[in-house]
């Protein structure tokens, strides 16, 4: 039996009622003598909806060991099962990010059909050529910049075949990581690494259909250590800027040096009509993968301030840019993890609706750093946690996900179907 079927319908589960409904109207009460509808933010919480990779479902490994957490999906049918249910519960995601050959679906209608009675639907594909997976030749120097034309041949067939699976899904995207780069000074031709990988990118490009778009992530380090061909942001532009219009530059917010002002960048890429959309995640140090907002909660609602600014000012639109999740780590149990980031994704959005436009304007124009500072503060601090709550319950969702899912003993039905040593697919 599923064991998401027999679970209480949503609602049921014994969320305070009355204390949420209490703080709910004295926070509308504050935000309405501020002029803030809170109907508005409500309305735009519920559209919001973040997608999650098929490979965040299982426990994630470091290459010191992997924990396994048990019951973990077993094949993409489950993956989607699990997907499903934080849809549910959460109202918060409604769309799956797959990683080819880590899931490729033996039938893609019946894959289609499926997430669709879950209420699924296919985001960005990623393809993968930075692993060797039993293909005729080896990534390892490399995959679209390597110095041999064949293996960039190859590696090029596997980014149009992902897009061919894509299409068969239904979805609009592909995103493309490369690990490729050096680990000693002299190991690769710099420049020529950078021009193969862009031609390279360009005979993707133009196998991708007319309606989708191509999502370029850049990462300055890991796996390799002294040079990656697409390290940062700029040099993802460089490139995208020699693709055409629909390639863009994914900003995945552990790819960056330590104390990088992300939302500068986020700014910037805007201002160019150049951001493909996130991948969510927070990190103390590097690519740690920790859940979104465990960490930097107010770098995150600063990224929210320039979203919500750059799309209102018409730098560029809302609904072009892709919202995903990308973490994964060993130990925590997936499934609440992703609850949390969601949760912590809604809450800095929300609290970056809540920002005073029309005095931090006043506020720059004037000079008046102290009441900029301000403006933001006052948003950042704002508890919208009972706005994100009424937002989930009036589409459907549960009050309080997490406990629903504890008190229902979701993992424990998954291990007792799945089994304890079931293991997903991915890193
Ligand atoms: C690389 O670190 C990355 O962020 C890319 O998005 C990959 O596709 C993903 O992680 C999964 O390993
Ligand atoms: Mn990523």
């Amino acid at each position: 039996m599923n064991p998401i079927q027999g679970l209480k319908s949503p609602f049921l589960y014994p969320m305070n009622t009355d204390f949420h409904l209490r703080s709910l109207s004295l926070l509308s009460e504050q935000l309405t003598e501020k002029g803030i509808d809170t109907f508005k933010v409500i309305s735009q919480i519920s559209t919001f909806q973040i997608a999650v990779p098929s490979w965040a479902l299982g426990a994630g490994g470091t290459r010191f060991g992997r924990f396994s957490i048990g019951g973990e999906p077993r094949n993409l049918e489950e993956k989607l099962e699990d997907i499903g249910l934080l849809a549910k519960l959460t109202k918060r995601t409604d769309a799956v990010s797959l990683h080819i050959p880590w899931d490729i679906p033996q039938d893609a209608e019946a894959i289609k059909q499926k997430a669709a009675s879950l209420g699924i639907g296919f985001d960005a594909m990623n393809s993968n050529t930075f692993q060797d997976y039993g293909q005729p030749l080896s990534y390892k120097m490399g995959s679209l910049s390597n110095s041999d034309a064949a293996v960039r041949a190859q590696a090029v067939e596997h980014n149009l075949q992902v897009i061919e699976i894509g299409k068969s899904l239904g979805s609009k995207g592909l995103t493309v990581w490369l690990a490729d780069g050096s680990n000693f000074p002299g190991q690769a031709h710099i420049r020529k690494a950078l021009q193969w990988t862009t031609d390279s990118l360009k005979e993707i490009y133009g196998g991708m259909p007319a309606d989708w778009k191509l999502l370029l992530e850049y990462k300055p380090y890991e796996p390799n250590f002294y040079h990656t061909v697409i390290p940062d942001w700029g040099t993802s532009a460089l490139i995208c800027r020699h693709l055409g219009d629909r390639a863009k530059v994914l900003v995945d917010l552990g790819h960056h040096l330590p104390n990088t002002n992300i939302e500068q960048i986020v700014a910037t890429l805007m201002h160019q009509n150049l951001l493909a959309g996130f991948h969510f995640n927070d990190s103390k140090y590097g690519d740690d993968d920790l859940s979104t907002g465990s960490v930097k909660p107010y770098q995150l609602f600063l990224i929210f301030c320039e979203l919500i600014g750059g799309s209102a000012e018409g730098a560029q639109a809302w609904d072009s840019i892709s919202w995903m999740i990308d973490a994964s780590h060993n130990t925590k149990d997936p499934l609440e993890d992703l609850i949390q980031a969601l949760e912590a994704i809604s809450q800095a959005y929300a609290k970056a609706l809540l920002i005073d436009r029309e005095k931090l304007t006043q506020c720059q124009a004037s000079g008046d750093v102290v009441g900029a500072q301000d403006v933001l503060q006052e948003a950042f601090l704002t508890d919208v946690r009972p706005l994100v709550r009424e937002a989930r319950i009036q589409s459907g969702g549960e009050g309080d996900p997490l406990a629903f899912y504890r008190s229902e003993k979701i993992r424990e039905k998954l291990i007792a179907k799945r089994g304890k040593n079931a293991q997903a697919s991915g890193l």
